[in-house]
């Protein structure tokens, strides 16, 4: 059972919204399957509250995009991304509008100037297996407005990213939605009783409109299909991404198979600009993922590092002042054994001191990405490669 001290927090934040009497507001959400969950719960649920609202989908927060909505909007809502991030969009709150974190990251300090972080881990929840953001935000809704229970099913399609399946909070909603009969039983899966969709399907289709659709309206097409469903344009729209990025990824290995992969001595990396070109940059981290299993071409102790030039522009909000790359690190098998027994460094802290003043990274231990102005990324790998 949730703790009354996070519904008495709730509340507060609630009745701080509800004294704003404040009818426009922005949505930062992440550019994921649980992000466009969260957002398109929180959308549709202000909306019903009568509130005009836009949503900007992130992939990593800049603090250039922060500080932009932080001196137009008086309120401003942080979906499934953020909470790693309080310290800086509070500096960034110059105005002080009201904002309010739904997040499951790693909570980070920092909590002030109108920022409220409802992070159930500091609840004593886990973030990476007891609740998704779209968890956190539903909870939220609901207690918005109790009418929002409806919506219940996208809480559940956001924690389809926790490998672990349903487990503490997510258990307690996945039995509540099959009770009151928004989803049933369908083999392994569940089935959303009034979109006729599964589950993992909405799960998947929304993973690759955000993704491989980022820059072609997909996140705006997932929010729609996860509250009215995948009707026949939307999943031609699904099968077309899907088979570009099969195309994408197919080329690059085998580009890379013929020796296109620079191995240096701790790294092996390569540029994939040209390859995925109009897609969004998590597409990188999922073929680098891949690769790290292809040891025909890799080398198993060594990292891999993949890199891509970003369009510099955050579709509905602008151009960004700069140019980034997108860089994604992986560990492979026998190097993440290195890892584990302190013999190598773990993928985050090597990104994280090689990109330094260069950009902006995170990620766990096997697995990392950072966005780094254009220009300097052979700098970082070759600093990578040195530590
Ligand atoms: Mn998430």
């Amino acid at each position: 059972m949730l703790s009354a001290e996070f519904f008495k927090e709730v509340e507060e934040v609630i009745l701080k919204l509800k004294a704003l009497k404040e009818n426009e507001t922005v949505i930062v959400t992440h550019d994921d399957a649980d992000g466009l969950s969260s957002g398109a719960i929180l959308k549709e649920a202000l909306k019903r509250n009568s509130f005009e609202v836009k949503v900007i989908f992130l992939e990593k927060i800049f603090p250039e995009v922060v500080r932009d909505l932080h001196s137009k909007y008086n309120l401003i809502f942080y979906t499934d991304i953020g909470s790693a991030h309080t310290d800086l969009i509070s500096s960034l709150n110059l105005k002080n509008s009201l904002t309010i974190i739904l997040d499951h990251h790693n909570a980070s300090n920092g909590e002030g100037n109108n920022v409220y972080d409802l992070n159930l881990e500091k609840h004593g929840y886990k973030g990476e297996t007891d609740f998704s953001g779209a968890t956190i935000t539903y909870l939220f809704a609901k207690q918005l407005n109790s009418r929002n229970e409806d919506l219940i099913y996208l809480a559940l399609v956001g924690s389809k990213e926790i490998p672990e399946g349903f487990l503490s909070i997510n258990k307690d909603l996945l039995s509540e939605a099959e009770r009151k009969g928004y989803i049933r039983k369908k083999g392994s899966d569940y089935l959303i009783t009034k979109l006729n969709v599964s589950l993992g399907e909405m799960f998947s289709s929304l993973q690759i409109l955000g993704s491989v659709g980022y820059y072609s309206q997909g996140p705006e097409i997932g929010i729609k299909a996860a509250i009215s469903g995948i009707d026949p344009s939307v999943e031609e729209k699904i099968k077309i991404l899907e088979s570009e990025r099969k195309k994408a990824n197919k080329k690059l290995i085998s580009a890379l198979s013929r020796g296109s992969l620079e191995k240096l001595n701790k790294i092996q990396w390569f540029n994939a600009s040209k390859f995925f070109k109009g897609m969004g940059t998590k597409v990188l981290g999922t073929f680098c993922s891949y690769l790290s299993y292809q040891t025909h071409i890799i080398d198993q102790d060594k990292y891999i590092v993949g890199i891509m030039d970003m369009p510099n522009e955050i579709p509905g909000w602008g151009k960004l002042e700069k140019e980034y790359c997108k860089i994604s690190a992986r560990a492979p098998k026998k190097l993440q054994e290195l890892i584990k027994s302190n013999k190598s460094i773990p993928v985050d802290d090597l990104l994280i001191k090689s990109v330094s003043s260069h950009g902006f990274a995170d990620g766990h231990d096997f697995a990392a990405s950072a966005i780094v102005t254009k220009g300097s990324e052979t700098e970082v790998i070759k600093k990578m490669d040195s530590l």
